[in-house]
């Protein structure tokens, strides 16, 4: 058994001398993402915090919860520094566990609901988590299930904390509590030092497992704050959590984090179809909500059907993928609110079109930084600077912008210039404005409708089929999402079905979202000239 190690062991902190800088021009303020939460509560202990079907609950009330939580946590023998699994969905609690944690000092690994063992099992042993969050069951699947199992494999993990019903009656679950019975009074909680880790957020991945990213307190709170003030949130916005509360996009840009900072209140939905997330907007009087390009694509057009009173809504912030033109175009007649153009990545960068900005900059790019010291490089395939306005790969460094993955040093040394550039992988055009065009990618992802599929993960996982010799997962153009998975397979016999190969990804874990959508056989695989699988050839030979 490997001995547990600290929390910062593996994780690449920011040079003292960029640390230095980004405090002293007042981007880093010392602040952690629990005074956000403490400070509102200060200044509005009345104003709503987080709306919901059962009620409001206030700042003072969501502040002394959030205490109660971390006091909880701490008398269970989780120590500040010690990781724990979130995996709550788009409910309430998500913001009380959230807090309590952060409170506590623990930090939170943010996982989806969308992910099953494979996912579970890797970031939970990556991160020795001592603890995992989950609800009791969303839909038909059974979180509880998927914890039994988790927890035989991983033995760090010593609590499994239900918001719901910790018991599934199978006895399987022995051990188990409920979330809200471990909250408790005590007096003190422990310092935390707004140079450490915060949170850890799943990278959308570019190869093989997803990855680790450590944010600090200074560089989340920053991401969340400035957000706010880009997109212009003052106390009286209702924020609407519409997609999954543990992504980067919908907690702190400027999300559940940036609206809390602010004195705003947030609202949550569990279901972002038309019907549901209208009558959360016109039940809440929601402002501002953050979807992804196939949504914003649905909404607009359901404006026809739906008869909601959406006359509330103020900013639709569309990102996490390319939003075609088209669409662009028909996000503010059809919804009358502003739309926001927002190109981001869990580990770090955020580019958004300006609520004043030029609308033709709206329709037609995907913003500009949101800090003046973000640094962006746009580089050819040598590594060197393209001419201004040519297409290049985006490499980019700042002030809420990772060092490195945690714990992943081989991966590290080629995602990282040597000068600490995060290649992002995405191409781009700049605009003399300083705005993105985002023109394609280089890395080995498919972006179906904004949940990024790891190529090389999804591969691993078809290569242990026993039919299947060779395998290749690629992006084919689908006109509501953008891009559909396919895997082109070199197989012995007969072709599996898609749906055989569903149920078989299904049983090794994996997340529902990276299924693929189309089957196609192969006698076998184009390759290039250097010996790689020749992905853009099969793109071409199957679309
Ligand atoms: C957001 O974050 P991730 O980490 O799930 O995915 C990041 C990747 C980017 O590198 C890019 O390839 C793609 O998703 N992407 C976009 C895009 N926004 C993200 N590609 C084209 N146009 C866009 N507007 O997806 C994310 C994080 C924070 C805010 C918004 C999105």
């Amino acid at each position: 058994m490997t001995s547990a190690t600290g929390h910062r062991d593996g994780y690449v902190p920011f040079p003292e001398a960029a640390a230095r800088e980004y405090r002293g021009a007042g981007y880093w303020t010392g602040r952690t993402l629990g005074d956000l939460l403490r400070d509102t509560a200060r200044n509005r202990p009345h104003r709503p915090a987080v709306l919901s079907d059962a009620g409001t609950r206030t700042y003072a009330e969501l502040d002394a919860a959030a205490d109660r939580m971390a006091h909880g946590l701490l008398a269970l023998g989780i120590a500040p520094g010690d990781r724990v699994i979130v995996q709550l969905p788009n409910i309430p609690e998500f913001a009380t566990a959230l807090f309590g944690v952060l409170r506590a000092g623990i930090i939170p690994v943010l996982t989806l609901p969308a992910h099953r063992r494979a996912e579970i099992e890797h970031l939970a042993a990556l991160s020795e988590a001592v603890a995992y969050l989950i609800p009791d069951r969303l839909g038909d699947f059974d979180y509880r299930e998927l914890a039994t199992t988790v927890r035989q494999a991983v033995p760090s993990l010593r609590h499994v904390l239900v918001a719901g019903d910790p018991d599934q009656g199978s006895g399987a679950t022995a051990g188990f509590l409920a979330l809200d019975s471990v909250a408790r009074e005590g007096d003190s909680l422990p310092e935390v030092d707004p140079s450490d880790i915060a949170v850890m957020l799943v990278s959308g991945g570019t190869t093989g497992l997803p990855k680790l990213i450590a944010r600090t307190h200074d560089d989340y709170v920053y991401n969340a704050t400035a957000s706010a003030a880009v997109c212009e949130l003052t106390p009286d916005d209702v924020y609407l959590t519409t997609l999954p509360a543990a992504h980067n996009f919908p907690l702190a840009c400027p999300g559940i984090l940036g609206t809390i900072a602010t004195g705003g209140a947030v609202a949550f939905t569990l279901d972002p179809s038309p019907e549901a997330a209208f009558a959360a907007i016109e039940r809440h009087r929601v402002s501002v909500t953050g979807v992804v390009p196939p949504l914003a694509q649905l909404w607009s057009a359901a404006v026809d059907w739906e008869d909601a009173d959406l006359s509330s809504l103020r900013l639709l912030q569309v990102g996490g993928a390319r939003l075609a033109e088209v669409n662009a175009r028909e996000v503010e007649p059809a919804l009358e609110c502003t739309l926001q153009q927002v190109f981001g990545m869990a580990e770090g960068l955020l580019n958004y079109t300006r609520l004043d900005d030029d609308k033709e900059l709206v329709y037609t790019t995907q913003g500009r930084p949101l800090s003046p010291a973000d640094e962006l490089r746009v580089v050819d395939a040598d590594g060197n600077d393209v001419a201004e306005g040519e297409e290049g790969e985006l490499l980019t460094r700042g002030p809420y912008t990772l060092r490195g993955y945690y714990r992943a040093p081989e991966h590290n040394a080629r995602a990282f210039t040597a000068d600490g550039f995060y290649r992002s992988g995405d191409l781009v055009r700049q605009l003399p404005s300083g705005h993105l065009v985002v023109s394609g990618r280089i890395k080995d992802v498919i972006n179906r409708g904004g949940e990024n599929i790891s190529c090389d993960e999804l591969e691993e996982h078809l290569l242990a089929h026993p039919a299947v010799r060779h395998a290749a997962a690629v992006g084919l153009p689908d006109a509501s999402l953008g891009e559909k998975a396919c895997v082109v397979l070199v197989v012995t016999g007969e072709l599996p079905t898609l749906g055989e190969i569903k149920v078989f990804l299904t049983e090794r874990g994996l997340a529902t979202y990276k299924l693929p959508d189309l089957i196609r056989r192969a006698d076998a695989l184009p390759i290039t000239a250097v010996g790689k699988i020749d992905k853009k050839a099969l793109r071409a030979s199957h679309s």
